[in-house]
């Protein structure tokens, strides 16, 4: 049989992946045990353990803040959603473990950097807003992206994205109040506030992905109802919602060619994307410091996995007599 349809792999059929196609046609979930061609599971498996260490990398950035935060409430705030990023890392692990990577292989590949994690966590976390501004930004690009995830035709991925996304909209809230409270503060509060989204609001946009016409990735995956948006409609979202927001807080959005369309759509100005993918490859920005903690939590860790094989294995031998 010909296969003129490059993901079918060589023990693949066409007709298989025609049933495959006309189940997501029909809006069903694709679970962990159902068959799927080969390049489904290997995109799945790249992009939920990516999002995975996203979100694990993603506690650095605002955990470095938790000794600093400069009143109670704001301390408990920070540590239950630095607390919540731990959680999400551990669904999608999970998530990604029921297609068949392993816990092992996925941290391996993070630390010896096989896989990626989201650029946005590669910049510093220079003051106190930028907690804030990481929560509205941040935390507003990832709902916008997880919104559409949450329809996403892999099923246990879908799942962990409807919880994900309920937590992420208090990560959201807690943010925009925290800017728009500074940004109507004293004037160091307002200085604070601004150099933050001077510093968050490009890498924001970047975030989300190059643009469509350089994704490699896109097109399988919205073929196979992964992603239902593109980088770049999940973008022009991202905006719409967070420009006015932003300026209506009184502050400046630092792209002078910004400006809002006939058809009620925000513009932005030209992305750097050399600096995006300096970014990504830890050649700018703190991708060294990021990997070399890991690692060492990966070390010190050590000692607790080997306990908790120990304990298996004495469970196992105490069933077995
Ligand atoms: N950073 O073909 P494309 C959070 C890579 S954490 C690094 O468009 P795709 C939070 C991409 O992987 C939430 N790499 O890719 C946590 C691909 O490389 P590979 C994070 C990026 O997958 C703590 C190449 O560029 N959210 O909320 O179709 C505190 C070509 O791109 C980035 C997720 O992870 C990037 N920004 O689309 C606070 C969501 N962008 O893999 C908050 C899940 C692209 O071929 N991921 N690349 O070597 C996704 O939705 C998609 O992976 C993306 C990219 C939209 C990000």
């Amino acid at each position: 049989m010909t296969q003129p349809n490059s993901h079918i792999a060589p023990n693949e059929t066409a007709e298989q992946h025609a049933a495959f196609e006309a189940r997501i046609e029909r809006g069903e979930k694709i679970e962990a045990g159902d068959w799927m061609p080969a390049e489904y599971r290997r995109q799945l498996i790249r992009m939920i353990s990516q999002h995975a260490h996203s979100e694990v990398v993603g506690m650095l950035p605002e955990g470095e803040w938790i000794s600093s935060a400069p009143t109670l409430k704001r301390k408990t705030i920070l540590m239950a959603k630095v607390q919540d990023e731990a959680g999400h890392g551990q669904y999608l692990y999970h998530a990604a473990e029921t297609l068949g990577a392993t816990r092992e292989g996925m941290i391996d590949a993070l630390l010896t950097r096989k896989a990626k994690y989201s650029s946005i966590f590669n910049y510093p976390t220079m003051s106190w807003a930028d907690v804030g501004m990481i929560g509205w930004l941040v935390d507003g690009a990832a709902i916008k992206n997880q919104t559409m995830l949450a329809g996403a035709s892999y099923g246990p991925y879908s799942r962990a994205m409807v919880r994900i996304c309920s937590e992420e909209t208090f990560h959201h809230k807690q943010g925009k109040e925290m800017i728009v409270a500074y940004a109507q503060g004293t004037p160091a509060q307002r200085e604070m506030a601004q150099d933050a989204l001077n510093r968050w609001w490009w890498p924001a946009l970047m975030m989300l992905g190059p643009h469509d016409a350089d994704s490699p990735n896109t097109g399988i995956m919205s073929k196979w109802g992964v992603k239902l948006k593109t980088n770049d409609e999940v973008r022009q979202e991202f905006i719409n919602e967070h420009a006015p927001e932003l300026l209506e807080a009184g502050l400046t959005i630092p792209d002078p060619d910004l400006h809002q369309d006939a058809d009620g759509n925000w513009k932005h100005g030209p992305i750097n994307w050399d600096e995006f993918w300096a970014v990504i490859k830890g050649e700018r920005g703190l991708g060294q410091e990021r990997l070399a903690t890991r690692q060492a939590a990966h070390d010190d860790g050590a000692w607790v996995r080997e306990a908790l094989q120990a304990y298996t294995d004495r469970q196992r031998a105490v069933a077995a007599d």
